[in-house]
């Protein structure tokens, strides 16, 4: 039962990308001469809806506003993304994203075992491109087997089509590859795939519902930034690493 794939969530899983998109919304908003502004706590309310496009619809929904209004605005919604994804990469490209504690370890392990890497995500193509860059640099890219990301699935998180779509293209079974996240909608797309999820909450998601997560850690943990406690104790190592994976996976279909 040997790992072949690492499959990761972007946003608050690879980086704390969120703070950026929500400014990144409300900048748009403004220039498209709408008056609204996301405060953190009805961001985190909206972030219940994948997708930037869809989280402007759902928060369109609940405004009361004349139909021809709200048919306007509608109609304005994919203009207003464009602008959102342009802003957001510009902050991204300013370092405002930086990478979790543990990621570039985990990737330059996963590179010297062997072991493939992909992305699943909801967001943008363009902002994962823009992240990767700035933090990986040039060739970032490269480095993934597979980029799973935004409109090219009909169904967002939670569903599992952008996992699945991710499976195919590597053309793995999901019982050899390991999915990491951080939101409980991406939990859920990633086990209805089939694949053993790993779940480091990020500031926006860590009151959701984890119970189903294989292993739950704060973070990958790193050098500078260790494991402690009982996530150490869980993980047997200050970090989680490939063998630790390994080992957690096969427990896991020893179990099934
Ligand atoms: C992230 C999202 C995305 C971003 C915004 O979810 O829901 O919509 O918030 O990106 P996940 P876009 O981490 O589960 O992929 O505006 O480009 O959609
Ligand atoms: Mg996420």
């Amino acid at each position: 039962m040997r790992l072949q794939a690492l499959i990761f969530d972007v946003d608050g899983t690879l980086a704390d990308t969120e703070e950026a998109h929500r400014r990144a919304f409300n900048a748009a908003f403004q220039a498209h001469g709408l008056d609204w502004n996301w405060s953190k706590p009805k961001y985190a309310e909206l972030l219940l809806t994948t997708g930037g496009k869809e989280r402007i619809a759902a928060y369109l929904a609940t405004l009361p506003v004349a139909a021809d209004v709200r048919r306007t605005v509608q109609d304005q919604i994919g203009a207003i993304h464009k602008t959102k994804t342009a802003l957001y990469a510009e902050m991204v490209k300013r370092g405002e994203a930086p990478l979790r504690d543990g990621v570039e370890r985990l990737l330059d392990e996963a590179r010297a075992a062997g072991i493939r890497l992909a992305i699943a995500t909801t967001t943008t193509f363009d902002n994962v491109r823009a992240l990767l860059e700035t933090t990986l640099g040039a060739g970032a890219l490269e480095r993934f087997a597979v980029i799973g990301a935004g409109d090219q699935v009909e169904r967002k998180k939670p569903a599992p089509d952008i996992y699945r779509h991710v499976l195919q293209q590597l053309e793995l079974p999901a019982a050899n590859c390991v999915a990491i996240e951080d939101s409980a909608n991406g939990l859920t797309a990633a086990k209805a795939a089939g694949l053993f999820t790993i779940v480091t909450p990020s500031y926006w998601t860590q009151s959701e519902d984890f119970a189903a997560a294989d292993l739950l850690l704060p973070t990958l943990g790193s050098t500078t930034r260790p494991l402690v406690h009982r996530a150490a104790m869980l993980v047997r190592n200050s970090v989680l690493g490939i063998p630790e994976i390994e080992a957690h996976l096969v427990t896991a279909r020893m179990c099934a």
